[in-house]
């Protein structure tokens, strides 16, 4: 699907606003600056494009933002959503593989728009949707105990959940939205009880870390693939708490009885080995969480590159980078 596959669109989001914990907006500049997109230029061989310095987006917030329908931040959220699914649909609809690097996981609002919006123009086709993740991140504004936004993306972006006012979600149209038919979980295992209901009412297709542990990862990739069908443009959005805290404990919602590091990166290698793949997104890494773990900081950022690398790997590349990313520092 890509008209240029080895051109990479990057969005680097520094921004916290779909919850409440400093520090994820800082995730973006402290994986680049460990090295994740000279490794993609140099060892990948991939040419980037876009957005390589980390935009804050500190104009697009407003001094007094308070809450709408329970949403906290509610403007702020929606204005830099706005702005990622312009940035991302820029890339996207070069032909490019678009790269985002968050931030908190409310970005992803932006993020499907963008692709979604690109791959209807380019293609006249509707991308199937992979999220990787502990949480299942479909609240409403009226589901959520929260009021977070980071746990909605996916309620606005299939249109679940509705904006009203343009400030308030309201310029997501038809175009950006995503079909709950063709998205995939992997990874689930905090779920709330709203969100059950909609995924049962809505036939989503989920496979939590019980269906890992009975099928094993291999089978799991397999029957999440199938289910999206052959020759469907992928966006993969992971957030990093899909790993377990043991491989990612920097992060704002962590959850014990993840994905090991090695499962993580398989499903990005399997995602990227279908070709199919438009978009990817790593979010919710917050070097300033878990001070008190020795190197924690250090070892989800590493853990981030690594899925990052995992979905970007050259095709007729992968046996040699496969031996060689496991002797990266
Ligand atoms: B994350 C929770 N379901 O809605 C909520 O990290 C957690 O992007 C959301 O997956 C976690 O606040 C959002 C309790
Ligand atoms: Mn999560
Ligand atoms: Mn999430
Ligand atoms: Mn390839």
């Amino acid at each position: 699907f890509l008209s240029h596959p080895e051109d990479l669109g990057i969005v680097a989001v520094g921004f916290s606003g779909g919850q409440g914990k400093a520090g994820v907006d800082t995730g973006p500049t402290e994986l680049i600056e460990s090295g994740l997109l000279t490794q993609v230029r140099d060892e990948l061989g991939y040419n980037l494009h876009g957005h390589t310095t980390v935009d804050q987006y500190t104009d697009l917030v407003p001094a007094d933002d308070p809450p709408h329908r329970g949403m906290k931040n509610p403007r702020a959220v929606s204005a830099v959503t706005r702005r990622i699914a312009d940035q991302v649909y820029e890339q996207a609809r070069e032909g490019r593989l678009v790269l985002t690097l968050g931030g908190d996981h409310s970005i992803a609002i932006g993020t499907l728009a963008g692709s979604a919006r690109a791959t209807r123009e380019r293609l006249g086709r509707e991308i199937a949707v992979i999220w990787v993740d502990a949480h299942a991140d479909i609240n409403t504004p009226e589901t959520s105990d929260s009021g977070n936004v980071h746990g909605m993306p996916v309620a606005f972006a299939t249109g679940l959940a509705k904006g009203d006012k343009e400030e308030f979600f309201g310029w997501l149209k038809d175009e950006h939205r995503v079909s709950v038919k063709k998205l995939v979980y992997i990874g689930l295992r905090d779920v709330d009880s709203g969100e059950k209901k909609i995924l049962r009412e809505n036939g989503i297709k989920a496979f939590s870390m019980f269906d890992i542990d009975k099928h094993g990862i291999g089978r799991v990739m397999e029957m999440a693939l199938a289910h999206i069908g052959n020759d469907t443009p992928i966006h993969l959005s992971f957030d990093v708490d899909a790993l377990d805290p043991m491989w990612a404990p920097s992060t704002g919602t962590p959850v014990r009885g993840g994905l090991t590091l090695r499962e993580g990166d398989f499903i990005c290698e399997s995602v990227h080995a279908t070709g199919s793949l438009v978009a990817v997104d790593l979010v919710e890494v917050n070097p300033r969480l878990a001070a008190d773990v020795e190197g924690a900081a250090r070892e989800t950022i590493r853990a981030g590159c690594s899925l990052v690398r995992g979905s970007l790997v050259y095709e007729e590349r992968r046996v040699i980078e496969r031996v060689h990313k496991y002797h990266w520092p």
